[in-house]
C-alpha cells in the first residue's frame, strides 16, 4: 500500500504488467473530480467549466456546497496501485444528457467506483441503472461530506438496493488514504468476479 500512497512518479514502472480501466461515477457534485485530483499521481486532466446561467436551470444546484465549476466531459487520472498494477481513473459525469458518452466512457471499463453522498441518496438512482445496465461490477463509496446523515450500513444498503456481495464503503474525496481504500474494495472485488469466471 506504501507504494501506492508514495508514489509520485510522471512514468509507469517499468515493473507494471497491467493497466486497467475503471470508472469514479456519481450525480452531480458528489466528489468526482475531488476524488481522481486526490488520487491522481499525474497532474488530472480535467474538463471543468464556470458553471454557466443555461446550466444552471439544467443541474440541480438545491443543496450544493460552494460549487462554481462543472465537469462537462470527463476527469481523468492515474494510479499505481501496485509494483505491477496500475489503474487509470475515468470521472464520468453523472448529469442525465451526458449518458451518451457514457458507451464510450464504458467501454474496455473494468467495474465502477459509485460515489454517492448520504444527503442526496435518491440522486444516485440514475447513475446506479447506467452503471448496471451497461453491466459495469462496481463497488459504492459513501463520500462524506460534513452535514451529511450517518446512515448505518445496512440502510444505505436497502436504500440503494445493493447486491449483499457489493462492496460498500466510506471516504472522503480529499483524503488519500480513504480514497485508495475505496478504490482497492473496488478491484478486490474485481478480482473475486474475475476468479469466479475463470
Ligand atoms: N466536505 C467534503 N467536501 C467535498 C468532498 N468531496 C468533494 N467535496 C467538495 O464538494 C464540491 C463538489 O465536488 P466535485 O469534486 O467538484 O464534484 P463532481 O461534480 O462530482 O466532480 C467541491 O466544492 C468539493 O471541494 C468530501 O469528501 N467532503
Ligand atoms: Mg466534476
Amino acid at each position: 500500500m506504501d507504494s501506492a500512497l508514495a508514489s509520485d512518479t510522471s512514468y509507469v514502472r517499468a515493473s507494471v504488467r497491467t493497466a486497467v480501466k475503471i470508472l469514479i461515477v456519481g450525480h452531480f457534485a458528489v466528489g468526482k473530480t475531488t476524488y481522481v485530483g486526490t488520487l491522481s499521481e499525474i497532474r488530472p486532466l480535467r474538463t471543468e467549466e464556470l458553471m454557466t446561467q443555461a446550466g444552471a436551470t439544467v443541474d440541480d444546484l438545491a443543496g450544493i456546497r460552494d460549487k462554481t465549476t462543472t465537469t462537462v466531459a470527463l476527469d481523468f487520472g492515474r494510479l499505481t496501485l501496485s509494483d505491477d498494477l496500475v489503474l487509470y481513473l475515468f470521472g464520468a459525469p453523472g448529469q442525465q444528457r451526458f449518458t451518451r458518452l457514457w458507451d464510450d466512457l464504458a467501454r474496455g471499463a473494468l467495474g465502477a467506483l459509485v460515489l454517492v453522498d448520504t444527503a442526496r441518496l435518491k440522486e444516485s438512482f440514475a447513475v446506479m441503472d447506467i452503471v448496471e445496465k451497461r453491466g459495469l461490477p462496481y463497488a459504492v463509496a459513501v463520500n462524506h461530506f460534513d452535514g451529511s446523515p450517518v446512515f448505518p450500513d445496512a440502510e444505505v444498503r436497502e436504500a440503494l438496493d445493493l447486491a449483499p456481495t457489493t462492496p460498500l464503503v466510506t471516504c472522503d474525496a480529499r483524503d488519500r488514504r480513504s480514497s485508495t481504500e475505496a478504490l482497492i474494495s473496488l478491484v478486490d472485488h474485481l478480482l473475486t468476479l474475475g476468479g469466479e469466471t475463470a
